[in-house]
């Protein structure tokens, strides 16, 4: 079961052969859709053709979402002529999931043989030249989780997934991230397309003026809480990661300020750049199909 403190490389197997039992796609890539990006309504899984989705309360020892807003299901289909698999609706430390049970989907996209992970997040903008609907393209990450000591890959460690110490840096891919830049040249994009820093924090909380302040000083660009553990993971067994935000909204960092960041805002801004995203992605899976 996933009641221990790490999923064996044996359980993932047996969701992996599940999953390959009932369909006949073999993807080699996985997208993780974001929130406002994971809708019920216009998302990206939806676009996707001759699709198969298995909504997680009927995969084996998956975990099951638990915020609204939030869909549960992973859909297999094509993404234009490329096959995909595509988790819409993911896992967050905030529901009370340890790490490794967040990002174990992961690992079942290793075994089900997918060799690139795209990850999509809702963040709160900290850059000053980042606005609303901008979407920023993930070069590095600050794990301040994993500074106070949680780390998805806690626990005892199967070599079969990957080293019990491995390298995080070179985690967001730069030949994928200079796909990306390309792709947002085609759709004239530029200017609204960044590429910065992305925190996590454990949520559900949105940050203090004082955190925000702290995060901005040490070079965070955008405040999530989502994608690092997912990346840890990847990069561990050798999936080949790209992660972008979308910029939901600003960060509050003023005590005279009467904004507070909320989760419908980070919906509906999702459900705006949904068209944009899609196109995003779609481009961008072809062109690492096609590398
Ligand atoms: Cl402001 N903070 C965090 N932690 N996550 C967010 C956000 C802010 N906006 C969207 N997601």
């Amino acid at each position: 079961s996933l009641d221990g403190n790490h999923c064996t490389y044996e359980l993932v197997q047996s969701v992996a052969q599940f999953l390959l039992d009932r369909v006949s796609i073999r993807p080699k890539i996985g997208i993780i859709c974001g929130s406002g990006m994971d809708g019920t309504t216009g998302c990206l899984a939806d676009a996707l053709t001759n699709s198969t989705s298995f909504p997680y309360e009927t995969i084996p020892y998956f975990p099951t979402p638990t915020v609204p807003g939030h869909m549960g299901r992973l859909v297999f289909g094509y993404l234009g002529d490329v096959p995909v698999m595509c988790m819409q609706g993911r896992f967050h430390y905030y529901e009370g999931y340890p790490l490794w049970k967040c990002a174990m989907p992961v690992r079942v996209m290793k075994l089900v043989g997918v060799t690139h992970l795209l990850a999509s997040n809702a963040a709160g903008g900290l850059n000053d030249n980042y606005n609303v609907g901008d979407i920023m393209i993930i070069k590095d990450h600050i794990n301040l989780l994993g500074f106070a000591g949680n780390n998805p890959l806690m626990g005892p460690n199967d070599e079969r997934f990957g080293p019990r110490f491995p390298a995080i840096n070179r985690a967001y891919d730069a030949p994928v991230r200079r796909m990306a830049k390309q792709v947002a040249s085609e759709m004239g994009i530029n200017d609204i397309t960044h590429e910065g820093v992305y925190s996590v924090v454990g949520g559900p909380s949105f940050e203090t003026i004082a955190e925000i302040r702290m995060l901005a000083a040490l070079g965070v660009d955008a405040v999530g809480m989502s994608t690092v553990h997912e990346v840890i993971t990847a990069r561990h067994c050798g999936i080949t990661s790209f992660a972008f935000s979308l910029i939901t909204n600003k960060s509050v960092t003023d005590y005279e300020s009467y904004e507070e960041p909320n989760h419908e805002e980070v919906i509906d801004m999702g459900k705006q750049r949904e068209p944009v995203l899609k196109e995003f992605i779609t481009r961008l899976v072809k062109k690492i199909e096609a590398d």
